[in-house]
C-alpha cells in the first residue's frame, strides 16, 4: 500500500515550501492525534498535567475510546451534534476525543454563557445529546428545559465518568474523511447570535503543523500552558491540539485566567511555553511591577484574539527576557495565519502571513489596495472552516470561494509587516472574546431607568479596547455612582461576565441620523474631553 492510501495516515512533503500535507481516502482525525503517540511507543509519557496529577498518552487513548463507547452505546450516530459544555479538565479532552473518534460531532460551547445562549445552540444545532460540567449545571439544566429542540441525552461529566468506567478501552475509529464534518465551534455575531464554525477533519492537522510546528515550534520536551480556555479556538489549538501533535504535555488549570492564576501555574509546575491574550500579558505586566514573579522556564510566549499593544510587548520582554509572539488568527480559519516569528518580530503588528496561509488587503470590491492603504484583510488556506451552520447568507458574504473575509481593517507596511487598525464593523474584542455593542444596549435598554444606549469600544490605560457605554436616563437627575453600580450589576447578571460596560457616560441624548440609527462612530470620533464631565469609571 502507498502511505497515501493507508487509512488515518497523514502524509507531509517537507521539501516543498510550504510543507503539502495529504490526507488518505479514510480519515479520522483522533488517530494521528490521540493514538499515534501509543502507537509510536511514547504511551508512558504524559499528556496532560492538573494539580491531581499525571494522565499518560496510554490513559488519554484509553479514556477517549471509553468514552467514545458510551457515546455509541446511547444509540449517538455517525454526523450527529455533541454539545459540550465542559471546564479545562481531562473530561474535556476525552468527550471531544471520543466523539471525533466515533464519528460524532462534537460542538464546543463557552462555559462561561448564560442559559438563553445555551439555549440557542441547542436549537440552532440541533444536538443529539450534550454534556456539562456539574458547575455548569445551573445555566444548562434549565436551558436544556427550556429549548423547543428535546435533547435526547443531557450527561453530567460526572455521569459520564460512572459509564466510562465500565467501558471497553479501545474503540475503532468511525471511517470518516478528510473533508467531512468533525466539529463546530460557536462564535458571537454583530447581532448577538452566535455562529457555529464548522470544521472538517483536516483542520486541526492543518493548523498544528502550519502554526504550531510551523511558528511557535513545539516540542516533544514542552510543558504547554494556555491561560485561554479550550472552547475558545485559540486555546483549544494553544492549550490542546498543538501540544498533541507535537506529542508535548499540556498543563492544565479550570480556573478562570488571571495574572495571580497564570503566575501560581508558571511557578509551580514551571512550563516552558505560554499562551495568553493581550489583556492578561497587561495585567500581568502590571503585576510584575510590585512584585517579582519566577517567569525563567518560559522559552516562548504567544499573544493573539485582540491586537498586543506594543508598550506591552516591550514592558514584558523588560521583565522577562522574552519576547511575545503576536498573530491573529479566528475561529473560521481555527488558528492563527498571520503571525510575528521567534527570530523576526515588529511589534505593534500581526507580522507576516503564515507559509501555507494567503492573505490580501482589499476595498469594497473586494479588489487588492495598493500597499500602505486600509483595507479588509482577506485569507486562504486549508483550514478555513467549510461553513457557518444553518445560516446560508452569512456564510456566503463570508466565506468568498476559497477567500475568507476577516472583517478586520489591516495595513502592510513597506517591509510587509501586517498591522491590524481596528475592525469594519461595531465588533469588540474585550480580552481577547467578541463582544456585540448591540447585545449590551439591549440588556441596558431592557432596565427600566434607561431612554437610551450606545455602546462602543474605548481604549483602556494600556491600550487595551473595553466597552463604554453612553446612556440617556428617563431621569436624568438620578445619573451618578449609583445609578453606575445599578446598571453594572444589572449587566453583569444578563451578560457574560466580561461585557459590562468599564465606563458610564450620562448624556442628554445620543447622535443619530435622520432615520434615527445611532451613529456610534461619532461618539468614536468625539473629542475626548467632550464627555470627560459625564465620565463614570468602573472598578474590576
Ligand atoms: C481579532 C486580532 C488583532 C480579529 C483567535 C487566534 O481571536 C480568535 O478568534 P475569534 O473568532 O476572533 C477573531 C477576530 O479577533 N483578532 C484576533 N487576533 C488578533 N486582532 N490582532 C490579533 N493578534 O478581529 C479577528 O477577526 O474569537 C485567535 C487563534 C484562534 C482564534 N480563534
Amino acid at each position: 500500500m502507498h502511505p497515501i492510501d493507508t487509512p488515518h495516515t497523514v502524509v507531509i512533503d517537507r521539501t516543498r515550501t510550504p510543507n503539502a500535507i495529504r490526507f488518505p481516502a479514510v480519515f479520522n482525525v483522533a488517530v494521528p492525534f490521540i493514538d499515534r503517540p501509543v502507537a509510536e511507543g511514547r504511551g508512558d509519557r504524559p499528556a496532560l498535567r492538573t494539580e491531581a496529577g499525571d494522565i499518560s498518552y496510554r490513559q488519554l487513548a484509553e479514556n477517549v475510546a471509553r468514552a467514545g463507547q458510551v457515546f455509541l452505546g446511547l444509540g449517538l450516530k455517525r454526523g450527529e451534534r455533541l454539545l459540550m459544555v465542559v471546564r479545562d479538565t481531562p473530561m474535556f479532552f476525552y468527550v471531544f476525543w471520543g466523539a471525533v473518534k466515533a464519528g460524532l460531532v462534537p460542538v464546543g460551547l463557552s462555559t462561561m454563557m448564560k442559559a438563553a445562549d445555551y439555549q440557542y445552540s441547542i436549537e440552532d444545532s440541533g444536538g443529539a445529546a450534550l454534556i456539562y460540567s456539574p458547575a455548569q449545571a445551573g445555566e444548562v439544566t434549565p436551558a436544556a428545559q427550556a429549548s423547543a429542540l428535546k435533547l435526547r441525552h443531557l450527561l453530567s461529566t460526572d455521569e459520564l465518568e460512572r459509564r466510562m468506567a465500565g467501558a471497553p478501552t479501545t474503540l475503532e475509529a468511525a471511517p470518516t474523511s478528510a473533508t467531512e464534518d468533525c466539529f463546530w465551534l460557536y462564535s458571537s455575531g454583530s447581532t448577538g447570535k452566535p455562529k457555529g464554525v464548522v470544521h472538517v477533519h483536516r483542520d486541526m492537522v492543518i493548523t498544528s503543523e502550519r502554526y504550531g510546528q510551523g511558528i511557535a515550534g513545539i516540542k516533544p520536551d514542552d510543558l504547554v500552558f494556555c491561560a485561554s480556555k479550550l472552547f475558545f479556538s485559540y486555546g483549544f489549538g494553544g492549550g490542546m491540539t498543538f501540544p498533541l501533535w507535537a506529542q508535548a504535555t499540556i498543563l492544565l488549570c479550570e480556573e478562570r485566567p488571571s495574572a495571580d492564576m497564570a503566575f501560581a501555574m508558571i511557578e509551580r509546575h514551571k512550563p516552558t511555553v505560554f499562551f495568553g491574550v493581550p489583556t492578561l500579558y497587561g495585567q500581568m505586566v502590571q503585576a510584575l511591577d510590585s512584585q517579582a514573579r519566577d517567569t525563567r522556564s518560559i522559552r516562548a510566549c504567544l499573544s493573539a484574539g485582540e491586537a498586543l499593544p506594543e508598550p506591552i510587548f516591550t514592558r514584558w520582554k523588560e521583565k522577562t527576557g522574552v519576547a511575545i509572539l503576536d498573530g491573529i488568527g479566528s475561529t473560521e480559519v481555527l488558528h492563527i495565519f498571520v503571525s510575528n516569528r521567534h527570530n523576526d518580530i515588529r511589534p505593534g503588528t500581526s507580522g507576516k502571513p503564515v507559509p501555507g496561509y494567503e492573505v490580501k488587503i482589499v476595498d469594497g470590491d473586494e479588489r487588492p489596495v495598493a500597499d500602505g492603504e486600509v483595507g479588509i484583510l482577506m485569507v486562504k488556506g486549508e483550514s478555513n472552516a467549510r461553513c457557518y451552520w444553518n445560516n446560508p447568507e452569512k456564510t456566503a458574504s463570508t466565506m468568498r470561494g476559497e477567500w475568507l473575509n476577516t472583517g478586520d481593517m489591516y495595513i502592510k507596511d513597506a517591509d510587509g509587516y501586517y498591522a491590524n487598525v481596528g475592525r469594519g464593523d461595531d465588533m469588540l474584542k474585550v480580552g481577547g472574546m467578541w463582544c456585540s455593542p448591540l447585545e449590551i444596549e439591549s440588556r441596558l435598554l431592557a432596565h427600566p431607568k434607561i431612554a437610551e444606549a450606545a455602546v462602543i469600544g474605548q481604549p483602556d490605560a494600556e491600550g487595551l479596547i473595553k466597552p463604554a457605554a453612553y446612556v440617556v436616563l428617563r431621569n436624568k437627575a438620578e445619573a451618578g455612582p449609583a445609578m453606575v453600580d445599578t446598571l453594572v450589576q444589572h449587566c453583569k447578571s444578563g451578560l457574560a461576565g466580561y461585557k459590562y460596560p468599564r465606563w458610564f457616560y450620562f448624556i442628554d441624548d445620543l447622535p443619530k441620523t435622520v432615520t434615527g440609527k445611532i451613529q456610534r462612530f461619532r461618539l468614536r470620533q468625539a473629542p475626548s474631553e467632550q464627555y470627560r464631565d459625564r465620565e463614570y469609571k468602573v472598578g474590576d
